[in-house]
């Protein structure tokens, strides 16, 4: 293809973008943008893949069975919410294979968020309230993305973290009303995974290389940091209902800008954590590698039915 059709083929594509039509696998797209969204849908699905240990590590010790059958359901969503998301990856040309070696290999990224320890069975309920709800945020922003697939898939995964959501806080709701011990492991949840929950939006805009582009091609349809506030506006509240302090000094409402003020999250904690330092990367990397690997036989038997499936259609 010539430099001149190329140049044609991208103001239409850009012309598309502003009449907020959807893009579609087949569609003629930048190749930037192909690689874009590679990235981001398939680190969305490591995350989704690599959120489900922390919690899974919680099924066995739920305290009781309604709470083991929530949990457990939830960690399936979280697996089906990673494949829907490679699925949909895999329609930008890229395998699976591929996408798996890349985090395997440590060359693509998941959420920072999963490389904090769950230490209490409150993790599980600050988890669902704060982690799932900074998910539901950046996602219904997704669910605006150009990219069909990636937009479609987010609308369903938007509906069951809802639910993730509200199992979550039920928990810390419950724990508030208990004990003074319980009471105690609810805020102690809370102190660790607040600041964590805010660095899952990313760095600040001014330090953040992808979104002005992102933006511009309705990948992002709001910043990181609007985003955060938007998850702080919304948890503090939640938080003082039930009795929960955040941990953060600097926490005051702005009546002028009817939005809270908040403290300077620790960026060098963040950095750290992205580039493989935090307190669990090592652990989560070892147990996805081992868990594939443990399951090379169901993805061996699977090949071998699909191929004598194959092989008996084409003897018929
Ligand atoms: N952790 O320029 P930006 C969930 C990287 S799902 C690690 O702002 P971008 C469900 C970023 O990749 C949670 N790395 O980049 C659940 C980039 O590095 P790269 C996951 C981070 O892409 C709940 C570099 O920093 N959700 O929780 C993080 O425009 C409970 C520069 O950053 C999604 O993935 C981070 N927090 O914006 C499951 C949502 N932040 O790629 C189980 C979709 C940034 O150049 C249990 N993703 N980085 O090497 C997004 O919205 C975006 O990708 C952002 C980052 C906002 C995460």
């Amino acid at each position: 293809m010539s430099e001149e059709q190329i140049k044609e083929l991208e103001i239409q594509f850009e012309a598309r973008i502003a009449r907020d039509e959807k893009i579609e696998p087949k569609d003629w797209m930048p190749e930037k943008y192909r690689q874009t969204h590679i990235r981001q849908m398939s680190q969305h699905a490591h995350s989704e893949i690599i959120g489900m240990l922390p919690e899974g590590n919680w099924i066995t010790r739920a305290p009781t069975l309604r709470r083991k059958v929530a949990l457990l359901a939830k960690v399936q969503d979280e697996g089906g919410h990673g494949l829907y998301l490679y699925s949909a990856t895999e329609t930008l040309g890229i395998t699976r294979d591929e996408l798996l070696e890349q985090l395997h290999t440590g060359k693509a990224k998941y959420s920072s968020i999963f490389n904090y320890p769950a230490i209490s069975w409150a993790d599980m309920g600050a988890i669902g309230w704060l982690v799932d709800g900074a998910a539901i945020i950046n996602q219904i922003a997704l669910c605006g993305a150009s990219y069909g697939p990636y937009a479609r898939a987010m609308v369903r995964i938007c509906k069951e973290e809802s639910f993730h959501q509200r199992q979550g806080y039920e928990i810390l709701v419950t724990l508030m009303k208990g004990t003074q011990e319980q009471k105690n492991m609810a805020q102690d949840a809370l102190n660790r995974f607040w600041w964590p929950s805010l660095m899952m939006f990313g760095p600040t805009d001014a330090e953040s290389p992808h979104t002005a582009q992102s933006m511009k091609w309705k990948l992002k349809r709001k910043t990181n940091d609007d985003l955060r506030q938007q998850f702080i506006d919304q948890t503090v509240p939640q938080a003082e209902l039930i009795g929960l302090t955040i941990p953060d000094s600097d926490l005051k409402w702005n009546e002028e800008k009817q939005q809270y003020d908040s403290g300077e999250i620790n960026w060098d904690e963040f950095w750290q954590v992205v580039k493989g330092h935090g307190p669990c990367n090592k652990e989560r990397m070892k147990a996805r590698i081992a868990a594939h690997e443990n399951g090379q036989w169901v993805r061996d038997a699977a090949m071998a039915y699909a191929e004598k499936k194959e092989k008996r259609k084409t003897n018929k």
